[in-house]
């Protein structure tokens, strides 16, 4: 089966961060598949504590403005616009006008890349669950 690390606890959700390559869409039917999803990432201590397990991989989070261009949303509905955010310097930017899911790299900061993006990076899927 498919290398994979364990489910980890952090402030009252469970984290698994696949190796999988995949696309945001697939990443995000996995997650719900297991009845869970990409990561939402609301404060600090959140950000250090998916920021810890990166590694040098790149991760897909919940994040998309694929529905309107520029009006990001956390796939949770939960609010985004007056929230924490650790965009890279100049992030997001719609590069060549398809970039629309958000990615979380190994040092932390977030960019937006085309969702179907897949290459050898590890573009990996962070869950989270409701309860254990
Ligand atoms: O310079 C930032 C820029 O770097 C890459 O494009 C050259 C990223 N693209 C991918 O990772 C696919 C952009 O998203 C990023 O803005
Ligand atoms: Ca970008």
């Amino acid at each position: 089966g498919p290398r994979s690390r364990e489910w980890e606890y952090f402030d009252g959700r469970c984290y698994f961060f696949s190796i999988q390559q995949t696309t945001w869409g697939k990443a995000k039917a996995v997650c719900q598949s297991w009845n869970s999803q990409l990561v939402v990432i609301h404060d600090t201590a959140k950000q250090n504590f998916i920021q810890s397990r990166t590694r040098n991989e790149r991760y897909w989070i919940g994040l998309t403005d694929v529905d309107t261009e520029g009006e990001w949303r956390w796939i949770d509905g939960t609010n985004y616009r007056n929230s924490f955010k650790n965009w890279s310097k100049g992030e997001p930017n719609d590069a060549g006008q398809r970039e629309d899911c958000a990615q979380i790299h190994g040092a932390g900061e977030w960019n937006d890349v085309p969702c179907n993006y897949e290459e050898s990076f590890y573009i990996s899927i962070g869950c989270s669950l409701d309860r254990l």
